[in-house]
């Protein structure tokens, strides 16, 4: 553990970046299979202030709890820690492979992105640290390299195989607006959200330990989909080349349990693209249809859900002026994410609180979806 020095502060003083965390419309576990996903960059954010070091040392302090640590930028061969400084050095490490040469740093992160919610708090650190390590190198980088970059350090150096969505959106997030990302050619499409309605955010608060295992099994099980169908569907790389009626047409070759995680992402890929079309044609009751139908495939084909949040779902659909509702984010725990007419949203959110503390004796937090912009340079501490 080290912290900052006189020493090496710059004349210049600190500069501030920030980077968003995200909630998912709908699109849930289809970007590792090279689909479609519809997030919203929020306008909560991680936010580091960094100032060069005349050294090859990067500081980091965490302004939220006061944990610190370093680590040197020429470390040959750098292992993961299992904690939160893997985020750091993973971005670090696929940043200098890449051909970056980062200088040293004294970060200070702070966020209010929840953390462990399925809101992002991860990539929003990632996309920070890098475009904060990047710029003060004096450095361009392209905001989708910069994504598949910190998407790899998850996926190589935490050991998470996430897909691209989180760190994307951290990056090429559009304020006031969701986006359209296909994940297979990282092209994306603006898609405004509905006059007159409000996404809203409720953290029920629950995290289960087992996501992050859970998560590479389900990838998994889409990786043996996709072996088993080959056969018969000729050159499929991804369950993005497989319709619903070409996966029913072959069936008979997964196994149930594969059968339906197959079904959950081939049809989530089908729901995503209906629900742009239902916001294009201002039509935010067939979104709504399409946010529950998402929820049941993810309760029900993809086992992903867990009692709390299935309560809060139940309890969001109960509610007067209510299109939607359904989880967003990986699974088991996290957050609900509910679209909802403006004049309805204040007795909703009394509605869900109630209705959730009543049942479990939590509170959850909600959280008025405003969406904001991918990463960017902000005045520190502004
Ligand atoms: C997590 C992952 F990081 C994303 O890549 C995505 O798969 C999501 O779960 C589920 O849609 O947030």
């Amino acid at each position: 553990m080290t912290s900052d020095t006189a020493q090496h502060r710059s004349a210049a003083g600190p500069r501030g970046f920030a980077a968003p965390g995200r909630v998912n419309l709908i699109g849930e576990h289809t970007d590792y299979n090279d689909g479609f996903v519809l997030p919203v960059a929020l306008d909560m954010t991680t936010r580091i202030e960094a100032e060069p070091r005349a050294d090859r040392t990067v500081t980091v302090r965490s302004r939220m709890n006061g944990a610190e640590f370093s680590f040197n930028l020429d470390e040959s061969d750098p292992a993961p820690r299992r904690d939160w400084s893997d985020y750091v050095r993973g971005v670090v490490v696929m940043l200098q492979r890449a051909g970056h040469r980062l200088t040293g740093a004294s970060l200070v992160v702070d966020s209010n992105v929840p953390t462990g919610s399925g809101l992002s708090s991860s990539a929003a650190l990632e996309v920070s640290v890098g475009y904060s390590l990047v710029r003060l190198a004096g450095e361009e980088i392209a905001l989708p390299e910069l994504a598949k970059l910190c998407q790899k350090a998850e996926n190589e150096f935490v050991g998470m195989r996430c897909g691209i969505m989180d760190q994307f959106i951290s990056c090429c997030g559009v304020a006031g607006h969701a986006l359209l990302i296909d994940c297979r050619s990282l092209s994306t499409r603006t898609v405004a959200i509905p006059q007159g309605t409000r996404i809203v955010i409720c953290n029920s608060m629950v995290h289960h330990e087992l996501a992050s295992g859970e998560y590479n099994l389900r990838r998994q099980d889409c990786e043996r989909g996709v072996e088993l169908l080959k056969p018969a569907m000729g050159e499929i790389t991804a369950l993005r080349d497989v319709s619903p009626e070409a996966l029913e047409a072959h069936r008979d070759l997964l196994p149930e349990t594969t059968y339906r995680r197959c079904r959950h992402v081939v049809s989530e890929n089908a729901r995503v693209l209906a629900a742009v079309d239902a916001l294009a044609s201002d039509d935010p009751w067939r979104f709504g249809q399409l946010m529950v139908e998402s929820h049941a495939s993810m309760k029900d084909d993809y086992e992903i859900t867990c009692p709390e949040i299935d309560q809060l779902v139940e309890i969001a659909l109960a509610q007067r002026g209510v299109y939607g509702s359904r989880m967003t984010g990986g699974g088991f725990g996290g957050c609900t994410v509910s679209l909802v007419a403006d004049e309805a949203a204040e007795d909703f959110e009394r509605a869900l609180v109630e209705g959730y503390h009543a049942a479990t004796g939590i509170t959850p937090p909600i959280y008025d979806c405003v969406a904001g912009p991918g990463v960017r340079e902000i005045t520190p501490r502004g």
